[in-house]
């Protein structure tokens, strides 16, 4: 599916000169050692045959705590004049991660995932949608494939990368394996369960693995998070998409502070000066943030603070800094 892969010599050539922004220092503080040796032109064939390729613990400890502190700190402000995300029914998204993180436009932007891309897709790929999310128990996401715009099916070679911020033992990611050499004949994105359970369940490769492993995965290949009932559970991954259309996006948005250095390649990656017009997914509203114990207690504290300040507003003068006495303010 990818669009003219190039030949092992040419990948390895391609990531030696790779390194024209980021460079090795950053590398070394993002992956693993095991992880910086591995061979991206191991890693474009293992997409090309199977559809994925998957390494537990590629990213460092320091460096999953950081992208996590980063992606959670306005978890919950309201009205906060910084960048935060969403809720959407049972998961959080913070789409501009690279507005906030500075270790994760590290990595999105890395030789590693340079390499990765221009081996699979050729000269030509672009960021098409970023995001943290946490998924909490009762999500359900059927099976499906993401190569699609925001509206419809589409034939876009494209690959995506997620990243496990938690410890992933339930509610893994799963890809039914090979699945990207067949399901572009199918005019559609989404298939059943029972689908899936009656012919390819020998297929289905469950990714359980611990906090910084990565996954690597075709566009085209049928896959899903696994399920989980439990209320109280709750997976944190990181996800971006890079495919070969580079005209179409949903919007990035970057702080300019991460760029050290513009070249003509990290330009077209991040979009610039082309366009942007995907919705941003999720599409949410006020009436997607769920009502649960700890919005309650941010509504409360919010409606307590205004209520008192509106009544205190209200009495005389001369009381006022009795009052302030007696409150200690
Ligand atoms: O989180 C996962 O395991 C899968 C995510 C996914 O398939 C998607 O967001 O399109
Ligand atoms: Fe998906």
């Amino acid at each position: 599916m990818a669009s003219v892969p190039l030949s092992a010599v040419e990948i390895q050539e391609a990531t030696r000169i790779a390194p024209a922004h980021a460079n090795d220092r950053f590398e070394n503080a993002l992956f693993t050692r095991e992880f910086l040796s591995v061979d991206i032109s191991q890693v474009v064939d293992e997409l090309n045959q199977k559809g994925y390729f998957a390494f537990p613990s590629a990213l460092t400890a320091e460096a999953i705590a950081s992208i996590e502190r980063d992606a959670t700190e306005t978890k919950h402000a309201l009205n906060v004049n910084k960048v935060s995300g969403v809720f959407s029914e049972r998961q959080y998204y913070l789409t501009n991660l690279l507005a906030v993180s500075k270790t994760f436009y590290d990595f999105a932007t890395s030789p590693f995932v340079f390499g990765v891309s221009e081996g699979y897709l050729g000269d030509q790929f672009r960021l098409k949608a970023l995001r943290y999310y946490e998924t909490y128990g009762g999500h359900h996401m059927q099976w499906h494939t993401d190569n699609k715009t925001d509206r419809e099916f589409a034939q876009i070679p494209g690959i995506i990368f997620i990243f496990y911020v938690s410890d992933v033992e339930d509610g893994e990611f799963q890809y039914v394996e090979g699945s990207h050499l067949w399901s572009g004949e199918k005019a559609y994105s989404d298939y059943t369960d029972e689908f899936i359970a009656d012919n390819f369940a020998s297929s289905v490769k469950s990714f359980r693995m611990p906090r910084g492993s990565l996954v690597i995965y075709n566009t085209y290949g049928i896959h899903r998070a696994r399920p989980v009932a439990d209320k109280n559970f709750v997976r944190k991954s990181v996800f971006f998409q890079v495919d070969s259309e580079i005209e179409k996006s949903e919007p990035i948005i970057v702080n300019t502070e991460f760029v050290s250095r513009l070249d003509d390649r990290t330009s077209m990656f991040l979009g610039f000066g082309r366009p942007s017009n995907y919705d941003v997914f999720p599409d949410t509203t006020l009436h997607s943030l769920p009502l649960d114990r700890t919005m309650l207690s941010v509504m409360g504290k919010y409606l307590c603070f205004r209520l008192s300040r509106g009544a205190f507003a209200r009495f005389p003068s001369s009381l006022k800094p009795v009052i302030r006495k007696l409150i200690g303010k």
